[in-house]
């Protein structure tokens, strides 16, 4: 048994491409050829396969990096009996054929026209049409994919050399093509039929299968075996461009079936999968998660990429510190309802000059009280007579039942040393702003002492996290669940407001109201914000 260090082989032209996914982990037995990893630049997706058969000691990178040839991949256990030769004792880059040039025509010109040619494709004589991507009327740009062949042992993906209109394409599904094949007739802006075509190279396709492919080359039929209990290895059967495509729109393609040849997935998959998931047709593995974390208040999310892990050390210098107990649970309750509710803010400015005149003299007519009167005081009596006037805000989701609340508690949001935490104020209806004032200072006070009990923090039914103290403008604020909306308050400060007749400098405060769209729709939420920005605007309305 040797250690080796497998180690990118020479991947042409391409420079800095990302790691999309990992296919071994430390442990697992692989075979020659077996892929470890696929790599994607813009125009392709490719495996590295390892040169020897044995066991993943180390794995040197981590989803979402970038490598290039040379780059180390993995400490391989070589285990020499399943090598055709000893196995080295010096790292051995996988040898793969780099793409080869080619002189092939790839466009006949006539006149404005220019007909686009298959170019060289390697070993490939005859491969088959498995997917028309243009269609006449279509205005296709430079090295835009045009037809997908494939043959048995890979599926490559055929571009324009010139930009133009599609006139006519020369193919069709099933059609057998080679090197010089006509693709599609273009027509050409005037002075544009000359220009350089799409380097071939970039066509050209390595063989066996399980080497490395070129550009806008991937693995299909041929794939290598893979132990039983290794990660998922194939890649969906699809093609760059298809690949991309779901990225763009979040699709996970081992969800989406495939009609084309072999199960090969198409545009027209991918297009017909989204659209029976919007109508509510198929649900997603994502979806089918969140039904039973959302019942349970667990749950995992099968499709999604695991989180990377990076060895921070080899950068610079860092340190390790565990999460503080409130952290960990505020932070799981915050990604749980960041995920499970359905999140739009709605932003808005408030006039509150009045008020906070109003606040201040208030604060020096009873300096010796020992209470502050807080803006925040005044934001909680907004808000329980915006939760009467808007019942639906003041609700929890319960199944298929809004169970609506004649209580109004009012939580807000306390950041202490340890994390967020959110004491509530209760029965704020029945309260004065003084008793407000003082008792979110005696709950903010427990709160950097971290003294709360369960029962300073339950029962809210609406949240207020204020950063006014801080600074800022606008931000999201996560709702509270499972209350249905949570109010964001940033920094006031001056600004110009035409009065009618000029500009006045006013108290303008900036408001972030997010709310849960299961419940609540964006007229609503526009119009707690008016109602609310009213009151502060002019507390006088409160009494009304
Ligand atoms: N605009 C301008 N100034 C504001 C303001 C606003 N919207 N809100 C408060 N201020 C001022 C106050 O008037 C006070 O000024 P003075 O010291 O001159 O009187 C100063 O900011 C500090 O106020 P405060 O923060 O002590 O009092 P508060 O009532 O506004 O807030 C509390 C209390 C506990 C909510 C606050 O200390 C806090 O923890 N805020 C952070 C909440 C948070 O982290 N939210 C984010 C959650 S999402 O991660």
């Amino acid at each position: 048994m040797a250690l080796i260090e497998v180690k990118v082989p020479d991947i042409g032209d391409f420079k800095d491409v990302a790691v999309i996914e990992l296919l071994v982990k430390v442990g697992d037995r692989v075979a020659a050829e077996q892929s470890l990893i696929t790599v994607e630049s813009d125009k392709a997706s490719m495996e590295i396969p390892v040169s020897h058969a044995g066991v993943v000691k180390e794995i040197k990178v981590a989803l979402g990096d970038k490598i290039n040839q040379g780059t180390l991949l993995l400490l391989l256990e070589a285990e020499s009996a399943a090598s055709s030769e000893p196995a080295p004792a010096a790292p051995v880059p996988i040898q793969v054929p780099s793409p080869a040039p080619t002189g092939a025509p790839l466009a006949q010109v006539t006149g404005g026209s220019v007909q686009v040619l298959v170019p060289d494709i390697g070993d490939f004589d005859e491969v088959s049409v498995i997917e028309v991507m243009v269609k006449p009327g279509d205005r296709i740009k430079v090295e835009q994919s045009l037809i997908t062949v494939e043959s048995d042992k890979a599926s490559m993906e055929i571009p324009s050399s010139h930009a133009g209109v599609v006139k006519e394409v020369l193919v069709k599904l099933g059609d057998k093509v080679g090197k010089g094949s006509q693709v599609v007739v273009l027509e050409v802006a005037a002075g544009a039929v000359l220009a350089a075509a799409p380097a071939p190279a970039a066509l050209v396709v390595s063989t066996p299968a399980a080497a490395l492919l070129p550009d806008r080359v991937m693995p299909t039929a041929a794939l290598p075996p893979h132990e039983p209990n290794a990660p998922k290895a194939a890649l969906p059967h699809a093609s760059p461009s298809i690949r991309r495509l779901a990225r763009e729109l979040g699709v996970q393609l081992g969800e989406v079936p495939g009609s084309g040849p072999k199960g090969r997935i198409t545009q027209d998959d991918v297009q017909g999968f989204v659209k029976r998931v919007m109508a509510g047709a198929v649900q997603t593995a994502a979806q089918q998660a969140k039904a039973p974390a959302a019942a349970s208040g667990g749950g995992a999310f099968p499709g999604l990429l695991p989180w990377p892990k990076v060895d921070f050390a080899k950068f610079g210098p860092v340190e390790r510190k565990d999460l503080s107990r409130i952290q960990k649970i505020s932070g799981a309750n915050l990604h749980r309802n960041w995920v499970l509710i359905p999140h739009v803010t709605n932003h808005d400015d408030v006039d509150i000059t009045e008020l906070e005149a109003f606040r201040v003299q208030t604060n020096q007519e009873n300096e010796k009280s020992g209470v502050k009167v807080t803006m925040l005081a005044f934001m909680i009596k907004a808000a329980v007579a915006a939760l009467k006037k808007f019942p639906q805000f003041n609700a929890s989701l319960d199944g298929e039942q809004l169970v609506l609340k004649s209580y109004f508690n009012i939580g807000f949001a306390a950041d202490t040393p340890n994390g967020l935490v959110v004491p509530v104020i209760k029965d704020a209806d029945k309260k004065g702003i003084f008793q407000i004032s003082q008792e979110m200072g005696d709950l903010a006070k427990k709160a950097r002492d971290g003294k709360l009990g369960p029962a300073d923090m339950s029962g809210a039914c609406f949240t207020i996290s204020s950063l006014g103290g801080i600074g800022g403008r606008y931000f999201t604020p996560i709702i509270n669940a499972p209350e249905v909306a949570i109010m964001g308050v940033c920094k006031s400060s001056i600004e110009p407001r035409w009065d009618g007749k000029q500009f006045a400098p006013r108290l303008i405060l900036p408001l972030s109201l997010s709310w849960d769209h299961r419940v609540l729709d964006g007229a609503a939420a526009a119009r707690f914000n008016v109602y609310f920005g009213s009151l502060l605007s002019d507390f006088r309305r409160i009494a009304l």
